[in-house]
């Protein structure tokens, strides 16, 4: 029976044909639950060879969990996939190959937050379905028991390895994070590689170039997205690919999978807000890799009738619930290819702003965010940052801040967060419960500059930033003077929000606010966390 599944787990992973990008994220699920399934109830083997068994390179994006984590992630599996199907090209044959590191790990990439969260991600959900994987049966979840009882846990089952051999088996790339969240820092040994655009935290520093690489420098992403530095590889990838083609004197190059290169542009146009200057975030790099997936990307198949993914997109939700999600996706889809316009039909290609808009009114949805509840407007795009500094010595006033904060990025403007049922005391349970005693929400919104109605015009809109700070109250106003006076935080032009003024927020004696305006709106958490953890240190 374990022979039987391990070798048609083997053979899954040798296909010399380049799976489809969702056949690929389906099959890496399913075989870790025949393996692990099956093996949890089998006796331990004192003779098995570790050396056979499959060693899994677990992939997994940031806390927060937005489009880019748990997009780069999947995309980054599906682009060592493909690489490690190729041969070692004939200059870098066996003599010179010696590199210990290419030993195979199977990718398995996890979505990096809680299942039940997933459902709040509604660009991601939308994205997904749209590129043909199944949210619900295709993935990985951060709390899947199999997911933190094996990959997660220190290796694979207890009973089949000594542990030094488990953490043999199972090695971790970090993509869109570079330092491992706290509560799986026992496995800070395993992580063994790093693919990010934040500021480096220092960490893993066991992981060298070109396995670490993080796209940040002197306060500025060189790239808006992750996906932007997965799309880099897979160009890598296809231009050592060209191959000769008999048919013409020239070379021809796989195109890029269509699932694959419609998940990709949506995050990467998702993070740089279609490349809008005024946002600020998107890079020549990703224009770069828009314009890469926009041309290499076989989009004909996408639309093909009989290919999985077409099928998927019919039948994705077919539990009731959904359907009707199903089908408006598919009207979508209709609008973002052009379907029913006669073009040619050769050069199906994305509009880009269509693709951009629907993902990002899914998002920013506004009734979405009104109706969401306190505490999951807190949640839905969380992170917590730690500080060396444990305690803070203030004007001889000792406070109790252990120096760890949160930041929660929120798209409705802070009024409408204060307006939300029992933010106050929710809040604060919510600071308790992620242990932090200091809380920021940093508030983006895009703001209509067009006055009246005329639907010939289009409206310009503009970004708009805003902060509420939540903590105690000698640290809320350090913090203030800090955001308004420092010189490192004068970029973010900070003013006090004059409608806070008032008692807004109900909060227990020692607590405090403050509502902030942030006159830059260019200054994202990326850019926020590190000024405001140079603060506790
Ligand atoms: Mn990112």
């Amino acid at each position: 029976m374990r022979a039987l599944n391990s070798s048609s787990s083997n053979t899954e992973f040798t296909t010399t044909t380049p799976m489809m990008f969702p056949s690929h994220i389906s099959l890496v699920k399913e075989s870790i639950r025949l393996r692990f399934s099956n093996d949890l109830t089998l006796p331990p083997k004192r003779n098995d060879d570790p050396d056979t068994d499959p060693k899994y390179n677990v992939i997994m994006g940031n806390e927060a969990g937005d489009a880019d984590s748990i997009i780069s992630a999947l995309g980054l599996s599906y682009v060592k996939s493909l690489s490690a199907q190729q041969p070692n090209p004939p200059e870098m044959d066996t003599a010179t190959s010696n590199n210990s590191n290419n030993e195979v790990h199977t990718p398995v990439p996890i979505v990096s937050i809680l299942r039940e969260d997933m459902p709040l991600r509604r660009d991601v959900v939308n994205l997904l379905t749209m590129a043909g994987i199944n949210i619900e049966q295709d993935l990985l979840y951060l709390d899947d028991a199999i997911v933190q009882s094996t990959l997660l846990g220190g290796g694979v089952p207890t009973t089949r390895y000594s542990d030094a051999d488990a953490m043999n088996h199972t090695i971790i790339t970090l993509v869109d994070h570079n330092k491992l969240r706290s509560n799986l820092w026992h496995l800070e040994g395993t992580v063994a590689e790093i693919i990010d655009h934040h500021t480096d935290e220092g960490f893993h520093t066991t992981t060298t170039t070109p396995n670490r690489e993080i796209a940040f420098s002197d306060r500025t992403a060189l790239v808006g997205s992750t996906c932007t530095l997965v799309t880099e590889r897979l160009q890598r990838f296809y231009d050592n690919e060209t191959t000769p083609d008999p048919t013409t004197t020239g070379t021809t190059t796989r195109p890029v999978d269509p699932s694959l290169g419609l998940a990709l542009l949506g995050v990467i146009l998702l993070d740089t807000v279609n490349m809008c200057d005024d946002a600020g975030k998107g890079t020549p790099r990703d224009d770069a890799a828009i314009r890469f997936l926009m041309t290499c990307t076989d989009w004909k198949r996408l639309l093909e009738e009989d290919e999985p993914c077409r099928v998927t997109l019919a039948t994705a939700s077919s539990d009731g619930a959904e359907r009707e999600s199903s089908s408006s996706l598919d009207s979508v889809r209709k609008s973002i290819f052009g379907i029913g316009v006669d073009n040619g039909n050769d050069d199906i290609v994305p509009d880009r702003t269509m693709l951009y808009n629907h993902l990002r009114d899914s998002r920013s949805d506004e009734s979405f965010w009104r109706e969401m509840s306190a505490r999951d407007a807190l949640r839905i795009d969380y992170k917590r940052f730690e500080t060396s500094k444990l305690i803070k010595q203030e004007g001889g006033i000792k406070s109790t801040t252990n120096g760890a904060f949160g930041l929660s990025s929120v798209l409705l403007p802070v009024s409408s967060i204060l307006a939300k049922h029992d933010f106050g005391t929710t809040a604060v349970r919510y600071m308790k419960e992620t242990d932090v005693d200091f809380l920021g929400l940093l508030s983006f919104v895009m703001v209509s500059n067009a006055r009246g109605g005329d639907s010939a015009v289009v409206p310009s809109t503009s970004p708009r930033r805003e902060m509420l700070l939540i903590g105690r109250t000698v640290e809320v106003a350090d913090m203030v003077r800090y955001l308004l006076e420092d010189p490192s935080a004068s970029f973010l032009e900070i003013a006090v929000e004059e409608e806070g003024a008032g008692s807004l927020l109900s909060l227990d004696d020692g607590w405090d606010y403050k509502w902030l305006a942030q006159g830059n709106p260019k200054g994202s958490r990326k850019q926020v966390a590190p000024i405001i953890g140079d603060f506790f240190t």
